[in-house]
């Protein structure tokens, strides 16, 4: 008989509807209530990329791509797919509670997050295997981190070929690329947190596939909290190569995330594009891997190798 596995596929998750923002922000802060203030910010960025986010369609699309691709790949097994969100539901514990209920043994489980850090996928991971073993659930294989896949690397090499290709070729010769991840705040390098050596090794690994000299890493979209975040800040950071180098383009790759949402539509296609039009230069993203086949395709990959 055919073994059935378990496809966990955890994601940060979104509002569904403007309704949900305060519920979502209040999850995000730990159960604290956003003030006024901080919710209405929150959320007139929403409606400033269209009204809501696109990521819940996307990642819902991610992750039953990703459970089709397993099952061409595998005679032997069929993959069940079950979705866990980190600050909506259904949570994390509910997907681990339905392959309970479905009778699900055996689970691996990715997060769509390329880079481990005590902060992120420690987290998802964490709260599965808790989940699992309050309830006598499956028992769960976890990839830590994806971001130096092979296939992963080529996706962003090629898409930056591509925008490289649009750009004149005086822009080309002036142009800085910056690969960015989302800030975190500065206490988790104290323990030796991977999290920045390994979006470093995704840059540099994009930048030579693709053939780039120019390049830098940057963070980007920290909290709105007290503490100090890892720099530079990608707004920051574009000032500061101006007027050090004088680019005429600025190329963002914010390979840390991996669907079109707020951080990216937002906080790069907005945010840094105020500034490369203040400082009269040019601004290019390379495209969001989304659900792309190539993307699905690393995806599947990485599961095949954790197996
Ligand atoms: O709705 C959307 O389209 C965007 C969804 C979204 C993604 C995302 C990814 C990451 N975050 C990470 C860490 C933090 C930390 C804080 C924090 C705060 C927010 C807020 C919103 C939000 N994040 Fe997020 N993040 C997304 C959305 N994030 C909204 C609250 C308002 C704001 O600060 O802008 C600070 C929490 C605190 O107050 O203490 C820390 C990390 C990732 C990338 C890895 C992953 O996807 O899990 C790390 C997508």
């Amino acid at each position: 008989t055919q073994q059935t596995i378990g496809l966990l596929v955890m994601a940060y998750g979104t509002p569904r509807h403007l309704s949900e923002v305060e519920s979502y922000y209040t999850h995000i802060r730990r159960g604290r209530k956003p003030s006024e203030e901080q919710l209405n910010d929150l959320i007139s960025r929403y409606e400033a990329i269209g009204g809501i986010s696109p990521l819940s369609k996307i990642t819902n699309e991610q992750a039953k791509k990703l459970e089709e691709k397993l099952n061409e790949r595998f005679a032997d097994k069929t993959f069940k797919m079950y979705l866990g969100l980190k600050h909506i539901d259904p949570f994390i514990e509910d997907a681990v509670q339905q392959m309970k209920d479905d009778g699900i043994e055996e689970a691996v489980s990715i997060v769509l997050a390329p880079h481990y850090s005590t902060f992120s996928i420690k987290s998802y991971n964490g709260r599965a295997k808790e989940a699992a073993e309050k309830i006598d659930g499956p028992t769960i294989t976890s990839v830590e981190s994806w971001y130096n896949e092979p296939k992963f690397i080529d996706y962003w090499a090629q898409e930056l070929q591509k925008t490289m290709a649009e750009m004149s070729e005086e822009s080309r010769n002036n142009s800085c690329v910056i690969f960015s991840a989302h800030s975190l705040p500065e206490k988790i390098l104290q323990d030796g947190d991977p999290y920045p050596d390994q979006l470093k090794e995704t840059a540099d690994l994009i930048a030579e596939k693709a053939g780039i000299d120019t390049y830098t890493i940057g963070w980007q979209s920290e909290g709105n909290t007290p503490d100090p975040w890892i720099g530079p800040d990608v707004q920051d950071l574009t000032r500061d190569l101006y007027e050090k180098h004088g680019y005429q383009a600025m190329v963002y790759c914010p390979v840390g995330f991996v669907a079109d949402h707020l951080e990216v539509l937002y906080d790069n296609d907005y945010e840094c594009k105020v500034v490369t039009d203040e400082l009269g230069i040019e601004y290019y993203r390379p495209e969001m891997p989304n659900a792309k086949d190539d993307f699905i395709d690393a995806l599947a990959t990485v599961v095949e190798k954790e197996l």
